[in-house]
């Protein structure tokens, strides 16, 4: 039968009782898997949306006065909690879509992430439509790569110019 010994909800003992070995409802002493404020641990991501609306270059310049970069989607399943992630989120907001760490800037058809490596084409990253060409399209005008809500948060390029919200990752603590 349960009896408070301190008047508390819960039968514990006082922090500072002798002979007590390890609480670790007193302290804290691990933060493994944990990601900085503001960001919030996705997957295997440290995530965070900017609440307004940038250009590309200005996007990668307001994350990183966050503490990181554009994110980079370059494994499926993570890509997939990404976009459940943003859905949550983003409720309040009716954007066009959301910038991510990609283009083709230094040579035109080679997309690559930020950090250098080569992006996979296609589905299921790619938005297909039904009308049109598949994305990416109008080569050398579009070079930056943005999650197109038009396109059920699929890849699309569009004018490194446009005005996008903004999806950043930081490294985990
Ligand atoms: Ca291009
Ligand atoms: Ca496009």
């Amino acid at each position: 039968m349960f009896t408070p010994k301190y008047g508390w909800l819960l039968d514990d003992v006082a922090c500072t009782s002798s002979g007590v070995a390890a609480y670790p409802v007193c302290s804290r002493s691990s933060t493994d898997g944990l990601c900085a404020v503001p960001y919030d641990l996705v997957g295997t991501q440290c995530v965070h949306l900017l609440p307004t609306s940038y250009n590309f270059t200005d996007a990668r310049t307001a994350c990183g006065s966050t503490g990181g970069d554009l994110i980079i989607l370059d494994d499926c399943e993570q890509y997939s909690r990404v976009i459940t992630y943003v859905m949550e989120q983003g409720q309040a907001y009716s954007p066009l879509g959301y910038w991510i760490g990609g283009s083709d800037k230094v040579l035109e058809g080679q997309w690559r992430w930020i950090d250098g490596s080569p992006m996979a084409m296609g589905l299921p990253y790619w938005a297909n439509a039904a009308v049109g060409a598949p994305e990416p399209d109008n080569p050398g005008v579009e070079n930056c790569l943005e999650l197109s809500t038009l396109w059920m948060y699929r890849f699309s390029n569009t004018l490194c110019s446009d005005s996008r919200r903004v999806i950043c990752e930081a490294q985990p603590l």
